[in-house]
């Protein structure tokens, strides 16, 4: 395989960041977002906090009630998910130019494969540095960027220097930057799979890497021989490649052309939930829905939205679909066929905090 360099951009504190930039009264305080903050009395969850806000221990994930005893003096804002994916789309589209193949993979990470634009890793990181001072010219927000050979390393290295920090982890430093990390640093490491692999005596990235692959794979399936590569360091997958998948949709055949509203809704909706269901098991996100019908006469039409924050929620397609089919409800005729396609997808394997905080 040829020798790649991965870029991998994560931008710092970043519903917080965007709240302040657009608020300059901010700077200086703990800012804390999260929904249905009030005031610190509410019942929602932390989704991010500046790093002021941080230094009283106040996470991501934590009940906003927590946050409030941490820090009754943060600045409590709800989130405003529709300005941030506004702010996300731009940063992105900057990003994009930067790279051979580009992967967003969450509202403020993507991986950016940049083999083809520099000739070794010391010029990688002076690439990294035009685009954070490009993304900041641009949005003035900051980024931090990890340097690798693979998607895995790139991802792992970005972290490591927050805020606005390049972390370069060329091919013969990938072991020594990996192996003394805690096993639960380990992307794809849960807290249950590292609480297994601790009773076995596996503390660290390292210590996985070297342990008995067969035992491994015994205890953990395939998946754990997956696990084991990654400790070694080695991702050969490519940036871009779950882009392949552009949509996905089901369509309904009615054994009798029908206009009884009844039982095209039921198979609206049946084939909404296949769909949702599809797009959870492979941690996607939509933004694109589009229905279509056919008229016992074989007219078809097709009729299509953009929602503004992409989603993966059941309710929201379901609820757009059957906007989108309402007029056509409304023709003489009879209905041979109905489909749902979703399109404009997010994926990822960094995907599933985006599905909580998009429900909340
Ligand atoms: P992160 O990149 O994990 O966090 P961050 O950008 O706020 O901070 P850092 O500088 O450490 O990267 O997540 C990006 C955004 O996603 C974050 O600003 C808010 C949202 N988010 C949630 O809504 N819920 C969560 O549990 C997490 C982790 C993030
Ligand atoms: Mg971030």
């Amino acid at each position: 395989m040829r020798e790649r360099i991965i870029l991998h951009v994560d931008m710092d504190q970043f519903f917080a960041a965007v709240e302040m930039r657009e608020n300059p009264a901010l700077a200086g305080k703990p800012v804390v977002v999260g929904a249905d903050p009030k005031g610190g009395r509410g019942r929602g969850v932390v989704s991010t906090c500046n790093y002021e806000a941080r230094k009283f221990g106040i996470r991501s994930g934590m009940p906003i009630s927590e946050a409030y005893r941490l820090c009754p003096n943060c600045v409590f804002l709800p989130v405003n998910a529709e300005l941030y994916w506004r702010v996300s789309g731009e940063v992105m589209e900057i990003l994009k130019e930067y790279a051979d193949r580009f992967e967003q993979i969450s509202v403020d990470e993507a991986w950016l494969d940049i083999s083809s634009r520099v000739g070794s890793f010391e010029e990688a990181e002076e690439y990294a540095k035009r685009i954070q001072r490009d993304v900041f010219e641009k949005t003035k927000l900051t980024c931090s960027v990890g340097i690798g050979p693979n998607k895995l390393i790139a991802k792992m290295a970005s972290g490591m220097k927050k805020p606005n920090g390049i972390t370069v982890v060329p091919p013969e430093k990938v072991h020594e930057f990996l192996y003394p990390l805690p096993i639960d640093n380990l992307w794809g490491v849960g807290k249950k799979t590292a609480e297994m692999f601790e009773r076995m005596g596996i503390k660290t990235i390292g210590d996985l890497a070297r342990y008995d692959a067969a035992r491994i794979v015994e205890e953990f399936g395939a998946w754990g021989g997956q696990l084991k590569l990654f400790a070694q360091g080695v991702d050969n997958s490519e940036v871009g490649e779950e882009y392949e998948r552009k949509s996905i949709g089901r369509h309904h055949t009615f054994e009798r052309d029908t206009k009884d509203e009844k039982m095209i809704k039921e198979a609206v909706d049946e084939m909404c939930k296949d769909i949702i269901g599809e797009a959870l098991a492979n941690g996607i996100l939509f933004s694109n829905i589009t229905i279509m019908v056919r008229f016992s006469d074989f007219e078809t039409h097709t009729s299509s939205r953009t929602l503004k924050i992409p989603t993966n929620e059941l309710q929201v397609l379901r609820k757009n679909a059957w906007e989108l089919f309402a007029p056509y409800l409304k023709d003489r005729r009879l209905i041979r066929l109905v489909g749902v396609r979703i399109a404009k997808l997010l994926h990822g394997k960094g995907q599933k905090r985006l599905g909580e905080w998009v429900s909340d």
